[in-house]
């Protein structure tokens, strides 16, 4: 509520589902999949499937143009006047395809001025496109972040593409957590929200999240979103964490118990889609399909 929040912050909050708990059942968000590419690789991803960052893995997203995505957010915006916030969180990563997320939220500034923009990015290229943000005045950004210790993150990152090549193993987790950190900084230096998500891999980062949660804790952010890992064997194997579970609801909130007092923890997120549509944990995506939006007008 208003009144934990430093002053300002709760009317730069209070409309958006994910950021604040009292909003999420009577605000709608929706993602808009501009962004295909990735540059690092996951071990729990599919690329054959939606981000899983922030997104349910197993399904396909369409794929949209910035043009199309556009039009497709004055739609929606039409249908379900409590819409408020516009995200960008995948398929890949939004800012591996900084040309196209960042013309589609040039044009919303434009053509829906009232509505807010949100992003979301695994936070190896974010510290290159802080003034972009700001200009643009985004001011939702969420990173996912793993594990800041290279020995954790090697398990869970097998390489990243960075600066024209490519990095390995313990070079690339170090690195990547690097730039995550630098990007949040320089986001809470400017004044942006934050929010951190971590995947939770059973066996892997269960012990490092309460270090991480107060990593970033430090250094502003203003949420962390502790997510369960969704294997999904009906859709073949990630890429290289072949058999790992998720973790069971009792693991899953005995790492959240043991993060609280650090930074404030979300716990109603519902693992959208990359392409979702409506109040969270609805799923509208079919109704406002490209091919349905013609006759939506
Ligand atoms: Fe979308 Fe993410 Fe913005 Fe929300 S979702 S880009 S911050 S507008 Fe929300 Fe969905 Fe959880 Fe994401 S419930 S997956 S946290
Ligand atoms: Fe896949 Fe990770 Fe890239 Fe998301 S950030 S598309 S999960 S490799």
């Amino acid at each position: 509520g208003p009144d934990e929040l430093p002053p300002g912050v709760w009317d730069r909050i209070k409309d958006h589902p994910c950021y604040s708990e009292s909003a999420h059942h009577h605000y709608a968000r929706m993602h808009i999949a501009v962004a295909p590419a990735c540059n690092i690789q996951c071990n729990y991803c599919n690329r054959k499937y939606d981000c899983s960052n922030e997104s349910r893995p197993g399904v396909v997203s369409e794929r949209l143009t910035p043009e199309q995505a556009v039009r497709k957010v004055l739609v929606v915006a039409k249908r379900i006047p409590r819409l408020s916030v516009v995200g960008i969180a995948g398929p890949g990563d939004a800012l591996a395809n900084p040309d196209k997320t960042f013309a589609t939220f040039r044009a919303l500034r434009e053509q829906a001025p009232g509505l807010k923009l949100c992003l979301s990015t695994n936070g190896l290229a974010l510290a290159d496109h802080i003034d972009e943000i700001c200009a643009l005045g985004i001011d939702h950004v969420t990173i996912t972040i793993s594990a800041l210790d290279p020995l954790v993150g090697a398990r869970i990152y097998p390489w990243i593409f960075h600066g024209h090549r490519r990095y390995e193993g313990l070079e690339a987790a170090k690195i990547l957590a690097g730039r995550q950190l630098l990007g949040l900084e320089k986001l809470t230096e400017r004044g942006v929200l934050a929010k951190i998500n971590s995947v939770l891999i059973p066996g892997i980062n269960d012990h490092h999240l309460v270090s991480l949660n107060r990593e970033v804790k430090a250094r502003g952010a203003f949420l962390h979103n502790i997510m369960p890992l969704i294997s999904d064997p009906a859709h073949g194997t990630v890429f290289g964490l072949a058999g790992q579970r998720g973790p069971t609801a009792q693991q899953l909130k005995a790492v959240q118990d043991e993060c609280s007092g650090g930074a404030q923890l979300m716990r109603h997120c519902r693992q959208c889609r990359a392409d979702a549509v409506g109040l969270l944990g609805e799923d509208r995506s079919e109704e406002f399909s490209l091919d349905a939006l013609d006759a939506l007008v």
